[in-house]
């Protein structure tokens, strides 16, 4: 999939040195965007390998997000990727799912405004909103409709939240007999998050597809703060003062090969990384990645239950031949 390497040498090319909350640097880059057509086959990477714990942990954060939970106390017994923004309760803030299942309805509305009644049909019990059914419901009955457009993100809950949601938004959206989707991501690690980004939500595209009679069309993916961790510490500071050299060195790359050239370059020009902060620096992983070739697409089947009932046993990836996996380390 060239998109995604042509994001990450995007990205090293032309981004910014950016300190941020985590303590761990990056090198950002504003407004980012690519389509993935979803008829060439699933779109999980193939220049590093994403298959076996990491497929797993990408199953079951899905279902998890369709669950509706608002705690991971499931999903923490398949997979550790969410327990460092949890409490031991197992409670989240950035539960995804909660939102997509269950927006909040104003128990008063002020005068003048419209909100779904107590019997309305997408209106659960307790008084929330389930866009999921809603946007299944929209598809079947009103393909054509603009409005199909689920969000994870809630302004005053994002206010106190401890990690406000990264892909916050999605829009569904029908031309002839394709389902596209278009995610909005405020902020994207692209070494370890945005391809579980991709391929969750190609997975999702085609799973709502083949409940509503369409066929997967394009993943669309608009990332506001498009980053690569560079490290913590003198590693990342490194990256500050040596940026332009980094930069120039990508840039005159014409053959994919040198780009490992340009990784020995840096692993013998930058110091170490800092005690604890092993592989918080994920240039050198994602100039390996740029310097493979990315290989045919894997295929994907969904088995035909209810999107309620799905398990990720209803889920097959067939045909994924990917590179070698590689480990990078997770900026809290
Ligand atoms: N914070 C940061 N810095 N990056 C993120 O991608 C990220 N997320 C979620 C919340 N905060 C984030 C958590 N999602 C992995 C993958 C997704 C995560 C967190 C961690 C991860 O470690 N992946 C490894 C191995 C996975 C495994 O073994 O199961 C990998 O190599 O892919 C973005 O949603």
């Amino acid at each position: 999939m060239r998109q995604y390497l042509d994001l990450v040498t995007d990205v090293l090319e032309s981004g910014a040195y950016k300190p941020n909350r985590t303590g761990v640097d990056t090198v950002a880059a504003f407004s980012r965007h690519y389509a993935i057509d979803l008829a060439d086959g699933f779109p999980l990477l193939t220049t590093k390998d994403l298959s076996g714990p990491r497929w797993n942990s990408l199953l079951h954060e899905l279902v998890w997000y369709l669950s509706g939970d608002e705690h991971i106390r499931d999903l923490r017994e398949e997979t550790g990727i969410w327990d460092a923004w949890a409490d031991d309760e197992g409670h989240l803030d950035t539960a995804y799912g909660r939102f997509w299942r269950r927006f909040p309805v104003p128990d008063d509305g002020l005068p003048g405004e419209s909100w779904p009644d107590e019997d309305h049909r997408w209106r659960n019990d307790e008084g929330t909103f389930d866009q999921i059914a809603y946007a299944i419901d929209q598809l079947r009955e009103n393909p054509t409709s603009r409005r199909i457009v689920i969000s994870a993100w809630h302004p005053a809950n994002a206010a106190v939240s401890t990690l406000p949601p990264c892909h916050y938004t999605f829009v569904l959206n029908v031309q002839g007999d394709d389902l596209n989707v278009h995610l909005t991501q405020r902020s994207g690690d692209i070494a370890l998050g945005v391809p579980f980004n991709i391929a969750a939500y190609s997975l999702l595209a085609t799973a709502i597809a083949g409940r509503t009679g369409f066929k997967p069309g394009t993943f669309a993916h608009t990332i506001v703060d498009a980053h690569v961790y560079c490290g913590a510490g003198e590693r990342g500071e490194w990256y500050a003062d040596n940026l332009d050299a980094v930069q120039s060195r990508v840039a005159a790359v014409d053959d994919r090969n040198e780009y490992r050239e340009v990784k020995a370059w840096l692993e013998s020009a930058a110091p170490p990384e800092p005690e604890g902060h092993g592989r918080d620096d994920h240039v050198p992983g994602l100039l390996e990645q740029c310097a493979r070739e990315p290989r045919a697409r894997p295929g994907i089947e969904v088995a035909d239950v209810p999107l309620e009932d799905l398990s990720v046993d209803d889920i097959e990836l067939s045909g994924y031949d990917p590179a070698p996996g590689i480990r990078f380390g997770v900026a809290e």
